[in-house]
């Protein structure tokens, strides 16, 4: 299986909560290669643009609000199966549908408060790895 890339980010949430650590340890255990990461804040126009998929629903102002209200650390993770493995180690999109032992079933607040992005295809994984890191920042 050939080894590929994923795009995550430690929502607003997990960094209130003092969770990186902890996060950073699920992704670590799980068989992931840290080849970008920072400690960054999204602006409105950044949020907005990142979340543009989403901007005709209800959730939506609610989601940008959430997204810049504080720190995320942003990360690009390389594994083989990378997007796929990655959406199953952090669980549902609500926690309380995501099963046992998933990040966003141990540390997510809510539905919307979830804990964790990652990116859900390879083609979206080099767009939001794109969108917060310049090349030299890759290794
Ligand atoms: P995903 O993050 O699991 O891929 P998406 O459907 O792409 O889920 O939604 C993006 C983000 O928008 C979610 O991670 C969550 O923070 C927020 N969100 C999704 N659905 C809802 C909702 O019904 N209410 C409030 N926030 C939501």
């Amino acid at each position: 299986m050939t080894t590929n890339r994923t795009f995550t980010m430690l929502k607003p949430d997990s960094i209130e909560k003092g969770n990186i650590g902890a996060i950073l340890e699920k992704i670590n255990a799980a068989g992931f290669r840290i080849v970008a990461m920072k400690l960054t804040q999204m602006t409105e126009n950044d949020a907005k643009a990142f979340y543009a998929v989403h901007n005709e629903r209800p959730f939506f102002g609610e989601l940008v609000e959430y997204m810049t209200r504080g720190p995320i650390v942003a990360a690009i993770l390389e594994k083989s199966n990378a997007v796929d493995d990655f959406r199953a180690l952090i669980g549902a999109t609500n926690p309380e549908d995501a099963a046992e032992g998933t990040i966003r079933k141990l540390f997510a607040t809510s539905i919307s408060e979830n804990a964790v992005h990652g990116s859900d295809s390879d083609e979206n994984a080099a767009i939001e790895g794109a969108f917060h890191f310049a090349g030299r920042e890759m290794f």
